[in-house]
């Protein structure tokens, strides 16, 4: 009798089990199961932090859902690198997140080491010469101190023009770089490969990322596919038998008029090189508001019909992304919520600004179920 009544309750108790297995600050998620137990045989769920994401419920939530995060400022160059030159390094703040999500198991991919922006202007100025030792000196600095702690880094980021027109001659990659790049004035296209081959000689445990956006636009992927595989080919023809730029991050700012086919020609195109394919700063724009989408605006409220539409959007591409688990390692999100996004007016997120699921969570959650509704 007793078995038939344990028997009677074990789907009772597994339902409940699976309902509450959440612990999130905010009360509605803990009807489904953590977004990483959802992915966990897929791939990596990832946010970004900031210091204020580090209490009360942002830190629970990201505890809750996140396997890996991005600093989204901490360690860009102008964070970590002295504003003027022969300065100290500054080590605390991203030292601080760094320790705070090793306690709570959470993998942290580094961003970014070469970059246009956000970095001291003393860094590229100069003869060639001293810019190349200047952009040496940080890639060595920063490895060497973060060496065994972080495992992915963003070498170079957006180093690729924004966008590629049509009728453009987009034959040699090297006339698709932006100018207005410090490095690229003092050292030509050349500074791509030489970022990437001081990483590799300073920790070649380190797995190196190209990142970028509006890589949908087949003429940029198509340009920044030439230049990894060039630098790439001309590594190994050296006897090296991995690559030199293993990964790319695609940026992932979408807005609602995404095209899925789009996303999945350049997730093929990439993965064809042989390099992983991560989605690095993913969110879904509804709108922008008098013309700009940035700003923080907690009374940008959504239209219900605006949440479905976005909520589709994040289930198609979930569903892409679990296609292509072999190559894709982590997808990270841009964002805890509306609020603190810093495309707020466009409402991009999976929580609300109080920090409430939104249709666009339970998309992620489940998007077959959101594709069916
Ligand atoms: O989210 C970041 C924002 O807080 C900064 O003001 C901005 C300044 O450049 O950078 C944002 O993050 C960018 C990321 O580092 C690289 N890809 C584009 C992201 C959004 O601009």
């Amino acid at each position: 009798m007793k078995i038939k009544i344990f028997v009677f309750l074990l789907p009772i108790l597994l339902v409940f089990n699976v309902t509450n297995c959440g612990t999130s600050g905010s009360s509605n998620t803990r009807q489904t199961q953590p977004l990483k137990t959802i992915y966990k045989d897929y791939f990596l769920i990832g946010n970004i932090i900031t210091p204020s994401y580090l209490r009360g419920e942002y830190l629970d939530l990201l505890t809750t859902h996140y396997n890996t995060v991005t600093c989204e400022n901490q360690m860009k160059p102008d964070a970590l690198a002295p504003a003027i030159r022969g300065g100290q390094y500054n080590w605390a703040q991203a030292d601080n997140m760094l320790n705070e999500m090793a306690a709570n198991d959470i993998l942290v991919h580094g961003h970014t080491l070469v970059w246009h922006n956000q970095t001291p202007s003393w860094m590229t100025e100069g003869t060639a010469a001293q810019v190349r030792q200047n952009m040496i000196n940080h890639i060595n600095t920063v490895l060497s101190h973060y060496k065994g702690r972080i495992f992915s880094w963003d070498v170079v980021n957006e180093a690729v023009k924004e966008r590629i027109n049509p009728g453009e001659n987009y034959e040699d990659w090297r006339n698709q770089l932006r100018t207005e790049s410090g490095w690229f004035k003092a050292l030509g296209a050349d500074y791509v490969e030489l970022a990437f081959r001081t990483a590799r000689a300073a920790d070649p445990d380190v797995m190196l990322y190209y990142n970028d956006y509006n890589l949908n636009n087949q003429r940029k992927a198509q340009v920044t596919a030439a230049m990894i595989e060039e630098i790439n080919n001309r590594y190994k023809a050296e006897g090296n038998s991995r690559n030199l730029i293993d990964a790319i991050g695609l940026q992932a700012h979408y807005g609602l008029t995404v095209r899925i086919d789009d996303v999945r020609n350049t997730i093929e195109r990439f993965a064809g090189l042989g390099l992983k394919v991560d989605i690095s700063e993913l969110d879904v724009e509804v709108r922008s508001v008098g013309g700009s989408s940035f700003g923080t605006r907690k009374d940008s409220r959504l239209l219900d019909t605006e949440a479905r539409q976005q909520a589709l959007v994040y289930a198609q591409l979930f569903n892409l992304f679990k296609e292509y688990k072999d190559h894709i390692t982590r997808v990270t999100m841009w964002g805890m919520d509306d609020e603190s996004s810093w495309k707020s007016m466009g409402n991009p997120c999976l929580f609300d600004g109080d920090l409430n699921p939104k249709q666009a969570f339970f998309a992620v959650v489940d998007p077959n179920r959101t594709l069916r509704l």
